[in-house]
């Protein structure tokens, strides 16, 4: 009879020690939020708000700022300097930044970006006209960059129940790249638009079920000890 006692206290602890590692090694928990902003004459900035991470759900152990960013509707054109036929990839964009506190910045360079092969320069002329010259017009670049970070020490200005600003500032962003011609480029800007994402990666605060477990498991553990050899 005691014997079975012994037993079943045995299994109970058993049962409450798996219970309360399973709950302990859970993986890190993540809250994400974002926000839109945009379309935007390139060189125009604006901001963002997104929501603080709520202490109550636990410990902040990493940040990710995601910009994801677009443009359109900007043209450029180049016209070959050079006395020899030339390939040519022409890019017009945005060089955009998502910027929060604790210095967390982010840049995306999204281009609309076109390719093909120019004559060797024959009007003797900048003119970006002719067939010695290429034009990018239309169509639609997309670029997404990520931040993390991990250091306790700059996560403050984001725990709260409130807002958190990112700042979003924009350039004018232009690609050259030629197969042996040379010239000048005639850039005009575009639109610009894009999200912000924030990720927090936390690890839970224990709830009371948790916290119960965990007593009677040492509960349990003591009245093992206090049994008869
Ligand atoms: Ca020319
Ligand atoms: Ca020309």
């Amino acid at each position: 009879m005691q014997m079975r006692n012994r037993m079943r206290v045995a299994t109970f602890t058993v049962a409450v020690f798996v219970a309360a590692m399973t709950t302990a090694a859970a993986p890190a928990a993540t809250q994400s939020h974002f926000s839109d902003f945009g379309p935007l004459a390139v060189t125009n900035g604006t901001q963002v708000d997104l929501s603080q991470f709520d202490p109550a759900k636990g410990a902040l152990t990493k940040i990710t700022i995601t910009l994801d960013a677009s443009t359109s509707g900007g043209t450029i054109a180049w016209d070959n300097e050079a006395g020899i036929a030339s390939t040519i990839q022409l890019g017009i964009g945005a060089e955009v930044t998502a910027a929060g506190p604790s210095a967390f910045s982010v840049v995306a360079k999204p281009l609309q970006l076109d390719n093909g092969n120019v004559d060797a320069d024959n009007d003797g002329a900048a003119d970006f006209i002719g067939t010695d010259s290429f034009s990018v017009v239309g169509g639609v670049g997309n670029d997404s960059m990520s931040i993390e970070r991990f250091n306790p020490g700059d996560f403050a200005p984001y725990i709260g129940l409130g807002q958190v600003t990112i700042d979003i500032t924009s350039q004018v962003e232009t690609f050259v790249s030629t197969g042996g011609g040379f010239g000048p480029i005639d850039p005009v800007a575009g639109n610009y638009s894009g999200r912000v994402t924030i990720e927090y990666e936390f690890t839970s605060v224990p709830g009371p079920a948790t916290i119960a477990l965990l007593a009677i498991g040492a509960v349990s553990t003591r009245c093992r000890r206090r049994s008869p050899a």
